[in-house]
């Protein structure tokens, strides 16, 4: 069965009766989720995950993520990965880093290095780390660590497309400006063949 089978082709399927092939529960279909401000404004940079009743909440024993460092800025600036990932910190610059969070969620330092550290930094709790570095004080960057395989990140328009399987679930928004300390915004999501909205409530 094709992996990506676009959610309007499992409804034709299905209503032509070929329940066997569309009415496999676990199959994912491509979902556009779209995030905006209570102004309606799109939201580029916000982590979006989605709870799925059933699924394993940490993440396949070797699941490995990259926050590399360019041009003395971390890339990528916000990173989404599932609990249990193992995060590498590849250092591309020439100039060393000494990579740091004091953060609930996952207090780590790894000492001025260059190259990429031996030892990736396993993220096992779900949360928010805030990364610095003692040497560059501008380089900030964020690692959001969430109980589910399905997440992304919303691009200029605000836009993100995840796979999930058909059905109820749950969405959730986070954002560095919303603080690490919080969980971000929750609602319903219902998956569809248009894309679903997440409106932020004013600040
Ligand atoms: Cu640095």
């Amino acid at each position: 069965m094709p992996k990506m089978l676009p959610r309007s082709w499992a409804r034709h399927v299905a209503t032509a009766g070929l329940l066997l092939v569309a009415g496999h529960s676990a199959h994912a279909a491509p979902q556009a989720i779209q995030v905006i401000s209570f102004e309606g404004q799109p939201l580029a940079g916000a982590a979006v995950s989605v709870t799925v009743r059933g699924t394993r909440p940490t993440a396949a024993p070797g699941t490995q993520a990259d926050m590399g460092q360019r041009q003395r800025a971390f890339v990528p600036a916000l990173l989404v990965v599932q609990t249990g990932t193992a995060v590498n910190f590849p250092n591309f610059d020439t100039v060393r880093h000494h990579v740091y969070s004091f953060s609930p969620a996952k207090p780590f330092e790894i000492k001025l290095y260059a190259g990429t550290p031996a030892a990736p930094v396993v993220f096992d709790k779900a949360g928010t780390a805030t990364l610095g570095c003692n040497i560059h004080d501008r380089m900030l960057a964020h690692i959001h660590v969430v109980d589910t395989p399905f997440f992304g990140v919303t691009d200029a328009l605000g836009r993100v497309t995840i796979d999930v399987p058909d059905g109820e679930h749950r969405v959730r928004v986070w954002m560095p400006a919303m603080g690490e300390g919080r969980p971000g915004v929750e609602q319903a999501l219902r998956t569809a063949s248009t894309p679903v909205i997440v409106r932020l409530a004013a600040p």
